[in-house]
């Protein structure tokens, strides 16, 4: 079965993604996920001129050796953009090989290891009686896990917490979207001495009002030194986290030694991340506990099966990324790997845009506070590529943040 066509689609349904659409001599067609948020283009570009001629001819089922022949081939490896295309490519290929067999993808990676993965939804609120209201939404959805971000007092604007407009932000839910549809990016500021104040006191507002069974997760976005996350890490201990998220930038692994060492609070690190190398220190030394890349940005299932069967071995979990920019198509592969894997921990969730669902067709099944893949052949992907041609690509960027004196901050 050769490679035919490689086409590369770039769609707006609400906001921008990138798929990758492979077709075979035998017409089979396989997708994938190559959405980097604020950096599509590069992504497209990246599959359209540099990747897509040198798929045509080649043997579809071949996956491992074309991961490889993208990978090492390439010379210049690693990175987001790359990393992002391969993935598309190998999730594509899977989708494809899946079809081929007559199978849902999970059954070719091994079949169900559980009966769904487990998601945790995004609550947020300015002040406390939206972040509690938003927690209400996402009990009543079925959520039985809630990431909680709320805003700081002195703050105009803060990641994480959707805006009094919900409906602008997340089709009239509680979600939050970061990019924004404009030419240039928001600015937000930042106070971390305020911040390392507040999160405590609404952890504590929400185990009262809440009670000790729920799942909470909260996401610090890489801004807090070392020293401050492991104080933070002390101060969210009481309130039973079963994560905190990205609590230092995302270059230096032995960073969260120190973190480590001061605090019991479960630690997950990785959605920037595209490659095992980055884990290697963090998972040989065990200085996290989940493991955070999608299949979207870490070169498909490929190489994200290989990271977790790495952390494996040291009890590490997975815990993929799924904010909107990860498609429906990497939602849907990050399901298939999900529930196939022994490591699985927990899959982020966030509800995609009426429009997006109608142009990718519902790809996972939401019950019972978990995700269910698709039972048909592959991913399950019905890809509506008239629809699509109808919203076109609009420029969007991510905010980026300022300290209080103007100085450039981690977002
Ligand atoms: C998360 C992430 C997202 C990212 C976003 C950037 O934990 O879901 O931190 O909110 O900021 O995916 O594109
Ligand atoms: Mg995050």
């Amino acid at each position: 079965m050769r490679i035919d066509r490689a086409d590369v689609i770039v769609t707006s349904p609400g906001r921008n993604f990138v798929t990758l659409k492979i077709t075979t001599s035998d017409g089979v067609t396989g997708f994938g996920d190559a959405t980097l948020n604020g950096r599509e283009l590069a992504v497209a570009s990246y599959l359209r001129d540099h990747v897509a001629q040198l798929l045509i001819g080649r043997d579809a089922h071949r996956i491992e050796d074309t991961w490889q022949y993208l990978y090492r081939g390439g010379y210049w490896r690693r990175g987001p953009v790359t990393m992002a295309a391969i993935a598309a490519v190998d999730t594509a290929l899977w989708d494809i090989k899946a079809k081929a067999a007559g199978m849902p993808l999970y059954q070719l990676l091994g079949g169900e290891s559980r009966e769904r993965c487990q998601v945790y939804g995004h609550a947020s609120g300015r002040e406390l009686p939206e972040l509690f209201d938003s927690i209400r939404a996402h009990l009543d959805l079925g959520f039985t896990a809630v990431r909680v971000q709320t805003g700081v007092p002195g703050l105009p604007s803060v990641y994480g917490v959707a805006s009094s407009s919900a409906a602008g932000d997340g089709g009239g839910r509680y979600d939050y979207e970061p990019a924004r549809r404009s030419a240039r990016p928001a600015e937000e500021t930042w106070d971390t001495r305020a911040y390392l104040r507040h999160v405590p006191s609404v952890f504590d507002a929400v185990r009262n009002e809440f009670g000790p069974e729920l799942a909470l997760l909260h996401d610090a976005h890489h801004r807090l030194t070392p020293i401050q996350a492991a104080r933070l890490g002390q101060s969210l201990e009481p309130y039973d986290l079963f994560w905190l998220e990205d609590v230092t930038p995302a270059e230096n692994q032995e960073a969260l030694r120190l973190v480590r060492s001061r605090t019991t609070t479960p630690l997950a690190i990785g959605e920037v991340f595209n490659t095992i190398w980055d884990y290697q220190t963090l998972i040989s030394e065990q200085l996290i506990d989940y493991v955070r890349s999608p299949v979207t940005h870490a070169g498909g299932i490929t190489g994200v099966r290989r990271i977790m069967d790495y952390a494996a071995m040291y009890q590490i979990k997975s815990g993929m990324h799924g904010p909107t920019d990860v498609s429906p198509v990497g939602m849907s592969a990050a399901v298939h790997l999900g529930i196939a894997l022994h490591n699985f921990g927990i899959q982020e969730y966030m509800l995609h845009d009426e429009r997006t669902d109608e142009v990718f067709g519902p790809t996972v099944e939401f019950a019972g506070g978990g995700l269910r893949p698709s039972q048909e052949p592959g991913l399950g992907i019905n890809f509506d590529e008239q629809l699509a041609q109808k919203y076109p690509y609009e420029p969007a960027y991510l905010p980026t943040n300022r300290l209080l004196d103007g100085t450039v901050h981690d977002w």
